[in-house]
């Protein structure tokens, strides 16, 4: 069944989070690159559609009726979830939760706080900034014993969890202290090296035309 997804987004970690799943689900979907740099975001068509003007935002145009609009990035990955059973969080109600229990630890305890020190680091408040971006980093190495404990983040099946995690990890590249870290650094290399996370890497960095990825 065709869902007629089309993905509206920039190249910042979530619309790469949003999609990574689409590839990882084997969903076909279009882009619309809204350019945050160049304010699109705050424009009246685009507010048309997610009023927070907000990106990412997935719009499923089906065959009939209105499309479907989804906002917020972990609203999205769930609503990914719910099209393909399976494809990102386990059938299995015991292996969802352990997928759930890491997937939001990287959403609330690490992404959060990093986004937040970001924002500070925006209003000039760099001391402060740094001090979330280091409580995240110290928070973010408790996974290594995740990594340690099976092929992916949350046991042996690659997940929400692998996706929530490798973005905001590489995202601090030699400020995150790999070197201690092998179970980690081992499992962000066979993360690197997946289909999906490299095609849903590049998303936005293609050009302004809509495609098919
Ligand atoms: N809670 C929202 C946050 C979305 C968000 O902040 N998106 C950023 C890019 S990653 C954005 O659109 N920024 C433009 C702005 O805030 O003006 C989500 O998870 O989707």
């Amino acid at each position: 069944m065709s869902h007629g997804l089309r993905l509206w987004g920039d190249q910042t970690g979530n619309c790469v989070r949003v999609a990574i799943a689409l590839h990882e689900a084997g969903l076909p979907f279009e882009t619309r690159r809204i350019s945050l740099a160049n304010a699109e975001h705050q424009s009246a068509d685009f507010r048309a559609l997610n009023p927070m003007g907000k990106v990412p935002v997935l719009e499923e145009r089906g065959a009939c009726g209105a499309p479907r609009v989804t906002a917020q990035t972990n609203a999205i990955l769930l609503r990914i979830s719910a099209i393909a059973p399976g494809a990102v969080v386990p059938t299995s109600a015991t292996a969802a939760s352990i997928v759930m229990a890491r997937y939001f630890f990287f959403v609330t305890d690490v992404i959060a706080p990093s986004h937040a020190g970001f924002w500070l680091a925006r209003q000039g408040d760099s001391a402060a900034a740094e001090k979330l971006q280091a409580l995240s980093r110290a928070t973010a190495e408790l996974a290594e014993t995740f990594a340690a404990n099976g092929t992916f983040m949350a046991g042996d099946t690659f997940s929400l969890a692998d996706i929530a995690a490798f973005t905001i990890l590489t995202s601090w590249g030699s400020a995150f202290p790999w070197q201690r870290l092998p179970a980690l650094s081992e499992w962000r290399d066979r993360v690197a090296s997946r289909s999906s996370v490299m095609a849903g890497s590049r998303v936005f960095y293609q050009d302004d035309t809509a495609r098919t990825g």
